[in-house]
């Protein structure tokens, strides 16, 4: 028997004809480094975009053409607001024409270790007040799989819509990497999946306008889980290989020229290397929305947990092996001067947040160390309530130290120099390797 075509409902209908003719007003609530360049690609695509932010600077920023992502240069930006393409406002009364509006706010931890879906919530509130007959809404905020249907779809719902019917609800996991050329908002696969076949419909066709490629998928939990999937295999790679690091240590074999013989496998490897531990937004916080869901169902996400275990603890076990280098140097911590070399959270990025280099300064302080840092990328940063700044002269700094220790391998250091220059290296990413620079005074990790 074949399977009866479901009808779609007038207002979907209309909805689809108009993104298709790109005669439609696209919303994003949140402007970051998802929600920007999101709204910037619709506006290309020939939509009207209205931006919300709740960060009155932000919008003030961006009324004056000041792009605060790098991702978006200002010139590109001006062009939208001064064609009107790109509107940008702090209140929900100017979203009230809006066709869409995919939701990009933050969705961090909270300090229990808990999701905080705090920012998802008052969106939601703030939507329903707003929301008309004919309006699809896309939540692209990475979270645990049922937020869409059990969180915002009651919200909606709340009055006289039904979703799917004169409503539309999906998930679309943003799959942004902050400074990567290769691939963007426009050329990496969308995945999208709606609460009801028509919603995956009406806001497929959407991102088919801006995108070039779109993949439907049967539910809202089946995009939310992909997105787990993609970063929680990351981090537990990722704990793979940091264990891998201290096997190795024990057993005098060097992880790095295992990890490089490893990657000549041209099929079934998948080259990560070790670290001084996780950062970013993304990586150590995903997983724990998807361990913390299993929870909810009597159910432990060993794999996920362990790497987290595993992932939190190296910034102490780099410290530990840190203070191992020294003594067999003949010297302490506690008398030592540290310079932490790179303090970004990954190479050539500004970005502090979760970055390692926070715990392992913050642990080599605790044992009386003198740290002083240098990043070409980061000027100053608070840790706790004291203010660090980057030392200006590198190499002046490498002499003033009795150890160097490499957290984050920045492209624009010159390592070589480094080496030359200083007492001790403590190498966490390799990059004396990489570089073939050796020398009885560089440790690896
Ligand atoms: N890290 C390691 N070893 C590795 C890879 C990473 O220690 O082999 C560390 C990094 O130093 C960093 C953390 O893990 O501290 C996260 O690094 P990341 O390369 O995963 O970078 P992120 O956090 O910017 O991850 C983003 C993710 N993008 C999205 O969520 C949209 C991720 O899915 C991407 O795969 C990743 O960028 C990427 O490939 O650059």
């Amino acid at each position: 028997m074949p399977k009866a075509k479901r009808t779609r409902s007038s207002s979907a209908q209309t909805l689809i004809e108009k993104f298709k003719d790109a005669d439609a007003t696209v919303a994003v609530v949140g402007l970051g480094y998802v929600g920007l360049p999101l709204a910037i690609v619709m506006a290309d695509a020939g939509f009207r975009v209205v931006g919300l932010d709740s960060s009155p600077e932000k919008i003030q920023s961006l009324q004056s053409g000041d792009s605060y992502i790098e991702d978006i240069p200002s010139e590109i930006l001006q062009k939208h607001i001064q064609s009107k393409s790109f509107v940008t406002t702090t209140t929900y009364e100017d979203l009230a024409d809006a066709d869409a509006v995919c939701i990009c706010v933050p969705t961090p931890l909270r300090k229990t270790g808990d999701p905080d879906l705090s920012y998802i919530v008052s969106v939601s509130k703030s939507l329903k007040e707003i929301l008309h007959a004919g309006m699809v809404i896309i939540l692209e905020s990475t979270t645990y799989p049922g937020t869409t249907r059990e969180l915002i779809q009651p919200e909606l719902e709340h009055g006289e819509f039904t979703v799917g019917e004169d409503i539309f609800l999906a998930f679309s996991p943003e799959r942004v990497d902050p400074g990567r050329e290769d691939w963007t908002t426009v050329n990496t696969p969308k995945v999208i999946g709606g609460i009801t076949e028509s919603c995956t419909e009406v806001a497929a066709t959407l991102y088919e306008q801006a995108m070039e490629v779109v993949v439907r998928v049967s539910s809202t939990e089946v995009a939310e889980m992909a997105k787990l999937l993609e970063n929680t295999f990351r981090a537990v790679n990722i704990g793979l290989v940091n264990e891998l690091a201290i096997i190795c240590h024990r057993l005098g074999i060097d992880v790095w020229e295992v990890i490089n013989a490893a990657s000549s496998k041209p099929f079934g490897f998948m080259r990560f290397t070790p670290g001084p531990g996780l950062g970013g937004h993304c990586i150590p916080i995903d997983p724990l929305y998807l361990s913390w869901k299993l929870k909810s169902v009597n159910y432990n996400a060993r794999f996920i947990d362990l790497a987290s275990e595993i992932n939190t603890n190296m910034p102490r076990y780099v410290v530990q092996r840190i203070q191992d280098t020294l003594n067999d140097h003949g010297l302490t911590v506690s008398q030592s001067k540290i310079l932490i070399l790179g303090v970004a959270y990954k190479p050539n990025v500004s970005d502090m947040r979760e970055s390692p280099a926070l715990d392992v300064i913050g642990l080599l302080r605790e044992k009386g160390a003198d740290v002083s840092y240098f990043d070409p990328y980061v000027s100053d940063f608070w840790l706790d309530d004291i203010r660090m700044a980057s030392e200006l002269h590198l190499l002046d700094a490498v002499k003033r130290v009795d150890c160097v220790v490499v957290i984050t391998d920045h492209e624009a250091i010159d390592y070589s120099s480094v080496v030359d220059e200083a007492k001790l290296v403590f190498d966490t990413r390799d990059v004396t390797g990489r570089l073939n620079l050796t020398a009885d005074h560089i440790v690896r990790l």
